[in-house]
């Protein structure tokens, strides 16, 4: 997949079909709560394994049952692009 900044009403057409996320500093940004740290982790480890295969990755950090994630495109001047939509769309998928 390619990797394409998104204008502001394409980053505003996606927030709106992804429950709990809005951009924060010019970032996506979701806080997921989990029941549990294994769970967390867990889901950490599967959406890592997509991340590694599309090659883009989150900033995130893990406290307990908490994650924070922020998705943003380094290689494009940290722009938000549609890898960052379709990471944050997978991350719902995988939520369980
Ligand atoms: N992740 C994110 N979030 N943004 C990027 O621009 C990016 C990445 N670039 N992962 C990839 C790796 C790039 O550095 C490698 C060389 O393809």
């Amino acid at each position: 997949m390619n990797k394409q900044k998104l204008n502001n009403a394409e980053i505003e057409m996606a927030v709106a079909k992804l429950p709990g996320w809005a951009v924060q500093d010019g970032k996506l940004h979701k806080q997921y709560k989990f029941r549990t740290f294994a769970q967390a982790l867990g889901w950490m480890v599967s959406v890592g394994v997509y991340a590694d295969k599309i090659d883009h990755h989150p900033e995130w950090t893990n406290v307990y049952n908490k994650v924070t994630v922020s998705l943003v495109t380094h290689d494009l001047d940290n722009a938000i692009s549609n890898l960052d939509v379709d990471l944050a769309q997978k991350m719902e998928e995988l939520a369980p």
